[in-house]
This record gives structure tokens, sequence and C-alpha cells, in this order.
């Protein structure tokens, strides 16, 4: 097998989607699709994979069944941060024909170009031919934002190296969907019971996943491959990336918030609720769904609800509720500002940000304290103490985070009243009951 792919973000995600991908093509007798996995930051996934032989396995399970896979295309890992050099010369290595990329919203950042870019700048140097660079991370316009990260890292050095990344590479946008949860002792003992192994790299998944990508790729010949084992290769991705940001994230952001408050262990738990059911189905509809163009919108709400409530995938409320601040400008703010522009109502909304507000307290309904896992937490944690007590202080403080929230929403007679309306509402009656009252609300 030859390592064609070189993959920056190891994390579950990618081991339980993208790899079953190249998986089935390595199946079909296409043997240029293993995969370098690299890790940007931590050690121990990577060096246990390693240990492993890059193997691990994946239990996919839902209502209707439930299996087990062991995927071989991870030919072998390192890590950025530590073998900064390897990953440059996997990038450049002639069997590389794709980078793909999940490094969470907060990667987007001035050292992963320059990261691509040293590989790409030695492949040129070596009269190599360009790549496909997928970012693959829930940002819209994923592909084209990564692009000009990296021609501006190209530009600051030379400008025909600019010139060749921009002719030579293609930068596809791609929705990527599945959920997975992080790994947990719990998986891990999963596997051991039902494979008799030790797997410290052993995943959970659901049985749907879905990858739209967009017809822009370095050798055209990969799109119909792609196609053949169930990728969605389209000319434009953003009816999907719209859809699937705002419906699926958009709603699992206010889980997340709500979940944390309410002091659920996971997303499932939190599903078997019947007024937390009604709630993101009146978030989907009300909030998500107008204004998209994805053909059968409600069958895919429909499935989302289906899918949030798999009871074998143990999802924490907590592991979504990290990075928010950076989540929510992605996720809400869309619907937010086109809500708002057409005067459509924004309930469930509302209520998401006010349970965002009191989940900044750090402290769940039941009284149990909890870590935030978020770049600003320090900040946001801060404004919200400084307010405790005065829910219209608190709004006004946490709404004018210029980085969350659009400008002018903290004055905004439509917006802010409603926030704090809800936000007293989970203060006086908790959010269970304020959840029930905004089903009913519409
Ligand atoms: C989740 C996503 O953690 C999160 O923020 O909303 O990881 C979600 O599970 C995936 O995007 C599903 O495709």
């Amino acid at each position: 097998m030859q390592a064609g792919v070189v993959h920056l973000g190891l994390g579950a995600f990618h081991r339980a989607h993208q790899a079953l991908v190249y998986e089935r093509l390595i199946a079909g007798g296409d043997l240029r699709w293993g995969v370098v996995g690299v890790a940007m930051r931590s050690t121990q996934l990577a060096d246990a994979l390693a240990a492993q032989d890059g193997l691990y396995s994946v239990q996919i399970a839902d209502a209707r069944s439930v299996r087990w896979q062991v995927p071989g295309a991870l030919l072998r890992t390192c890590v950025a941060a530590r073998e900064r050099q390897q990953v440059v010369g996997a990038i450049s290595a002639p069997s590389t024909r794709w980078i793909t990329l999940t490094v969470t919203e907060k990667g987007y950042a001035p050292d992963l170009a320059a990261l691509i870019v040293d590989g790409l700048a030695q492949r040129r140097a070596a009269g190599l031919p360009g790549v496909t660079v997928a970012s693959c991370d829930n940002l819209s316009d994923n592909g084209r934002k990564l692009q000009a990260l990296c021609l501006v890292e190209a530009a600051s050095r030379d400008a025909k190296l600019a010139g060749w990344i921009e002719s030579q590479c293609a930068f596809p946008n791609s929705m990527v969907d599945r959920i997975v949860p992080a790994s947990t002792e719990a998986q891990h003992a999963a596997a051991r019971a039902a494979l008799g192994v030790e797997d410290q790299g052993a995943l959970s998944t659901e049985a749907f996943w879905e990858w739209v990508i967009e017809r822009r790729m370095a050798d055209p010949s990969d799109a119909s491959l792609l196609a053949s084992v169930g990728v969605t290769v389209v000319d434009e991705v953003k009816t999907f990336e719209d859809a699937k940001l705002r419906m699926l994230n958009g709603s699992h952001t206010a889980l997340a918030m709500i979940g944390a408050v309410q002091g659920w262990a996971t997303i499932a738990d939190g599903m078997a609720l019947p007024e937390v059911r009604r709630f993101v189905h009146a978030f989907i509809t009300r909030v998500a769904m107008p204004g998209l163009a994805r053909p059968g919108l409600p069958a895919y709400r429909d499935a989302l609800l289906e899918r949030f409530a798999n009871p074998h995938l143990h999802h924490r409320a907590h592991q979504i509720a990290s990075d928010s601040s950076l989540k929510i400008p992605l996720r809400w703010g869309p619907a937010l500002a086109e809500g708002l522009a057409a005067g459509r109502e924004l309930e469930p909304l509302a209520l998401a940000c006010a349970a965002w507000m009191r989940y900044l307290r750090g402290e769940d309904e039941a009284g149990q304290a909890y870590a935030m896992s978020d770049p600003q937490a320090d900040v946001l944690k801060a404004l919200a103490g400084e307010h405790a007590g005065d829910a219209e202080g608190t709004v006004r403080a946490l709404l004018s985070v210029a980085s969350v929230w659009p400008a002018g929403c903290a004055d905004d007679p439509r917006w802010a009243p409603r926030v704090l309306h809800w936000l007293r509402r989970i203060e006086t009656a908790g959010t269970r009951a304020a959840l029930g009252e905004v089903v009913a609300s519409a």
C-alpha cells in the first residue's frame, strides 16, 4: 500500500469517517490511499496507534444494527509539534496526492499554513505535481478559507510559489458528517469485551456518514473514484454546508449548553426527555431551516432527531460545548443575522443564547461545578461572574462580545429583550420549564 494521503488532525472524527472511505478504496484494489496520520500536538494517541501498527476498532451502531470494523488505512502516525520535518517530508513525498484536514475551528492559524506551505514548496522544488488540499472542518467555505491562508503565507515568501500553489493545487470546499464521540475508557472496555483485544484507539460511531466535496481536484479522475465509494461530488457545496452547520451543529451547540446546565451525561440522555426532543425539533424548524436550500430538509431534520437519540453514542454535552465561542458565530450567527433581517421570530435561539450565558457560570443546576474548554473561557466566565444576579447586565455584557455576536446585537430591541426573557425564565423556573415554554410559544 502507498501513503497517498497526509491527514492533519488525527482525532476520533477522521479515524471513524474519512479513514473508512480510504479503506473502501483500498479494499477495491486501489492501493494509493494509505494514510499518514498527523496529530497536531498531542503525542499520546499517535504513539498508542503506532504501537498498534495503525490498527484500531470502530463500533458502528444505531437502532438497527451493531457491527465492528478494524480499518487498515492508517499506515503511520507522527506529531506535528514534535516531528515537524516528518510532516513536511510526508507532504512532499512523491506518493502523496491528497492532504485532508480536521484541525478544528481554532486550527486555522498562520502556523498551519506555514506547515502546509513548507511541504508544498518542497514539492515544487522537486518538480512534483500539485496535490488536493481538502479542509474538512465545520467552517463555511472551508476550502477557500484554507487556500487564502496558504496563499498569504506563500506570497510572503515568494510570489512564484504562491502562483504554483494557486495553479497546481486544488482546495475544494467540503462538508463531512458523522457523529463520533471522543474515545473513552468505556469504549476501550467495550472493544475488550467484543473483540478480546486491548485497543487504546477504540472508537464508536453511528451508521450514518456523509462526505460532500466540491469537484475541484488536482487529479480530476479522483472525483469518480470517490463517488464510487459513496462520496457525493458536487459543483457547489454551500447548500449542504449551510444545512449541516445550522441544523446539525447549530442544534448540537444548543443541546450542549442546555445539557451542561442540566447536568446530562450524554446528548442521548437529554433526547430521552420529551421537552428536549420537542425543543430540537423547534430549533431546527423555526431557527435553522428557513432560508436553507438543501433538498429534503424535513427528512434531514427527522433523521437528525434519531441520530442525536442514538443510545450507542456516549456523546458528552461538555465535549460539544468546548470552543463554543468559536462555534457560535458559525453555527448560530447566520441564522440570527438573517432571521433578524427578515423579522422572523427566533425564540428557540434566544433561549439557546440564554443557556450559553447560564453555562458560562461554570456550575450546573444541581450546583455541580465544571471546567470549560474554550480559548475565551476566562474572559467569558469573568464577564458572567461580574454580573451574577443581574440578568440585564449579563445579557448586555455577553451580547457585546464582538468575536461571538454580530455588531449591534446587545441593543437590538428584537433580540436582547428576548434573550433576557429566557435567561430570567432559566433562573427562576429552570431550563426544563423554559424548554417547555419555548416549544409552546410558536
Ligand atoms: C459537534 C460535531 O463537537 C461538536 O461541535 O457538533 O463534532 C459533530 O458531531 C459533527 O460535526 C457531526 O458531523
